[in-house]
């Protein structure tokens, strides 16, 4: 009889076509087998039952199969077809890692701890059917052998600009352990809302979790109030809920690193307890929900802010397991401190020389007690300004430089650069996406995105512990919003930090993801398909300006226009780089399978003059992180936006000295500069701006300066060209100079401070 079964249920195994397997984050190493492993009701999971943690893992294997299946795994019952998972010890996959062996008779997992075995049953999770279905359950045979590359791989989730349930942070944890990522840093505090239960000080909740509601997605602090309004908008979790999640991620082996925020971004509190900030003024009573104009930092002359803050993360280190705790730390405006007794007192008595310095001690301080408490303290890197906390861990997010500043000192290190691992920056568009902060953070760019940069000696690389992706919620106001802006930029980001960087394959990936998309619309995921916008870029090579065309999407032909109209599949195919020499305007869109995709063309204007794809030689470079399209930028005929800050080459501190060489003597009669100011961002339309010829390259003859307009200085957003016009002149050489503006003005929060110069253009006629 026994034979007979086994016989009828072999079948399948023969049957069954080959299914595809498309697990994201690619494992280390898969090999497909014959055959397949068919769940059924006979199914049992087989474990030792003496280990007790492997109940949850049991049952959390048990509970996805019901979901997909309507089946109900026993559990440890007869010797049949088993699900089978071991924790013993092997070589070679590390704490997190897992052996996944599928026969015809058993899938076996093996792994060296319970979160191995998690990430076993999530590549299997990925391989069954996504949502309820009727079908057959099979798992294709094959040997997998996985762990992860970085033991880092985060993902970041701002809950108080807006609010998100309990429900939605469950949601965006299983998502996160669904792709393998193990660390989920929940930012509690910020200025527009307090959104955690502290037993000893309620009025944080009371009071910071809540402010009016209007509507809009940008706020200076908290929204100013009017008149008689109350505070509606906000939510929090209580000591319970957070409980129940932090056993939620840990069932799903996520870490959950809760984050608050000290000493600035903070309004949320000093509305709740306004004597824990510098101002006397804000020690009256407060009403309504208006807390503006108030200082938005902790008091660091006051022990009893320390006091509170102990207290705050005495309930918070009781509540979170993590060994990581974030402190913040970042954006802190000085301003409130440099006026304020207390502070000053505190400097004079501690001999801290600056602001800078107040800020390492308010962090050391604070590092000292977590320190004491048996945890380790991360933070923003603004905590290396004035000197790093002795164990301190430095998240990178302005930029790299941090990051690489503290691995080089032996501090762990995780890298969350704005550029490219900011989800709440755009990844299509911007036309037709939904409203975001700015940026562009496509699908390709978070996946060429390499955690361990070139510029790191390579014995530091180890401090590196991975990379994080942060979701700010400024602009991001509904589930579904969260949704969008994580999926799939986070599936490539997992790929990232799990897979070895040597298995990197784009195409690959594009493959695998479809079968995700197909998950994500049966259970009803927002999501985005990614970027179908064309990038054009300039290039100036042998003096000469071209222009190249690609995209992301896999699978698309490219087409152009030069005309003006509207590129389609009767337009002009793009093959390879091609020569622009007049003024023109490029239009570009890709045609997939004859169809012209859904967004609106790519544009890029070109004007072409006399200085147009010649050598640009500067005194001083420009920064590394404005380099535009590189050393020609300002000959490359493309203008500058205020959206869009790739065409500016960025110049801080130092004067813009540039020198064209015009490759020919030839008469010239007006030379302009092309400048932007945009003052909330630091940067400032030069002083003046001089003016020279040369025919040799030596001698040079000024024909005009022209000084910065006085009725630009309030203007806090401009483009501004400075020119010079004269009686056409001889020249082969150009050299433009301009005066940078040496000190930010007073009032401003970089007051006293050097300016940032950005220019796009040298326009020689
Ligand atoms: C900077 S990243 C911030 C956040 C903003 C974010 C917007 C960081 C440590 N601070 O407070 O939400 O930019 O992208």
């Amino acid at each position: 009889m026994k034979k007979i079964i086994l016989g009828l249920l072999l079948v399948p195994c023969f049957l069954l076509a080959q299914q595809k397997v498309s697990i994201i984050p690619q494992p280390v190493s898969l090999q497909l087998d014959k055959g397949n492993f068919t769940i059924d009701a006979r199914t049992t999971i087989s474990y030792n039952k003496a280990d007790k943690s492997l109940k949850a893992t049991a049952n959390f294997l048990a509970s996805g199969i019901k979901k997909i299946s309507g089946i109900n795994l026993s559990q440890n019952k007869g010797n049949f077809k088993k699900i089978e998972f071991k924790i013993s010890p092997t070589n070679e996959i590390g704490e997190e890692g897992y052996l996944l062996n599928v026969t015809p008779d058993a899938v076996k997992i093996t792994a060296n701890s319970n979160k191995g075995l998690i990430y076993g049953i999530q590549s299997l999770f990925q391989i069954l059917p996504q949502i309820r279905t009727n079908a057959v359950m099979a798992v294709p045979c094959m040997q997998v052998k996985d762990y992860p590359r970085f033991k880092w791989r985060g993902m970041h989730l701002d809950v108080s600009r807006h609010f998100f349930s309990v429900d939605m942070v469950k949601e965006y944890i299983e998502l996160l352990a669904y792709y393998k990522m193990n660390t989920f840093h929940w930012h509690l505090v910020d200025d527009q809302g307090w959104r955690i239960e502290i037993k000893k000080y309620p009025k944080l909740t009371e009071i910071g979790a809540w402010r009016v509601d209007h509507n809009d997605k940008v706020w200076s602090y908290r929204p100013q109030a009017k008149e008689g309004e109350e505070a509606t908008y906000g939510g929090f979790y209580t000591q319970e809920e957070i409980k129940d999640v932090v056993k939620f991620a840990a069932e799903r082996g996520v870490n959950i690193v809760p984050e608050i925020e000290m000493p600035g971004h903070v309004a949320s509190a000093i509305a709740s307890y306004p004597e824990l900030s510098c101002s006397q003024k804000h020690q009256l009573p407060l009403t309504g929900g208006d807390y503006t104009n108030m200082s938005s930092n902790y008091c660091a002359g006051n022990d009893e802010v320390f006091k509170f803050n102990e207290e705050v993360l005495t309930e918070v280190m009781a509540l979170f397991p993590s060994k990581y705790i974030h402190i913040g730390g970042d954006e802190v405006d000085k301003t409130a401190w440099k006026n304020c007794p207390k502070c000053q007192k505190r400097m004079q008595n501690e001999n801290l020389k600056t602001e800078e310095e107040l800020q390492s001690y308010f962090i050391k301080r604070i590092e000292k007690f977590i320190v004491g408490k048996n945890r380790k303290m991360i933070g923003w890197d603004e905590i290396l300004e004035g000197g790093l906390a002795q164990e301190a861990v430095v998240m990178s997010w302005r930029g790299e430089k941090g990051g690489i500043e503290a691995a080089k000192m032996n501090h762990e290190v995780v890298m969350t650069p704005g550029n490219p691992v900011y989800f709440d920056h755009y990844q299509a568009g911007p036309d037709g996406e939904p409203l975001a902060i700015g940026g562009m953070n496509t699908l390709k760019k978070v996946y060429d995105y390499e955690p361990i940069p070139k510029e790191l000696p390579s014995e530091n690389s180890k401090y590196i512990l991975g990379a994080q992706a942060n979701l700010w919620t400024e602009y991001i106001t509904t589930n579904e919003g969260v949704e969008y802006m994580i999926l799939p930029r986070m599936l490539a980001l997992a790929e990232v930090v799990w897979s070895p960087a040597t298995s990197k394959d784009w195409n690959s990936f594009n493959q695998r993801l479809k079968w995700h998309f197909r998950g994500f619309q049966q259970k009803g995921l927002h999501y985005s398909e990614g970027s179908d916008k064309i990038t054009i870029t300039p290039r100036i090579e042998n003096g000469q300006l071209s222009v190249a065309l690609s995209s992301e999407v896999l699978g698309c032909d490219i087409y152009y226009t030069l005309d003006g109209s509207d590129p389609n599949g009767n337009s002009i195919k793009y093959n390879a780089p091609f020569l622009i020499d007049k003024t023109e305007t490029v239009l570009a869109a890709s045609v997939c399978d004859g169809k012209v995709s859904k967004g609106i063309p790519s544009k890029l204007d070109f004007s072409i003059h006399k200085a147009s794809a010649k050598n640009v030689s500067y005194l001083n470079n420009p920064a590394s992180s404005y380099q535009a399209n590189g050393n020609n930028t300002l000959t490359d005929g493309v203008r500058g936006t205020f959206n869009v800050s790739k065409y500016w080459h960025g110049f801080y501190a130092k004067d813009l000295v540039a020198t064209i060489d015009l490759g020919e003597t030839t008469p010239v009669r007006k030379i302009s500069l092309g400048c932007l100011q945009n003052t909330g961002d630091w940067i400032f339309l030069p002083k003046a701006v001089k003016f020279e010829i040369s025919v040799d390259g030596l001698n040079y003859k000024e024909v005009g300066q022209e000084i910065m307009p006085l009725n630009k200085v309030k203007d806090s957003k401009a483009i501004y060209n400075f020119a010079t016009s004269f009686v056409p002149q001889q020249a082969k050489y150009v050299r433009v100079t301009a005066k940078i503006l040496p000190e930010l003005p007073k009032g401003h929060s970089g007051e006293g401070k050097p300016a940032w110069l950005f220019a796009d253009e040298i326009i020689v006629e």
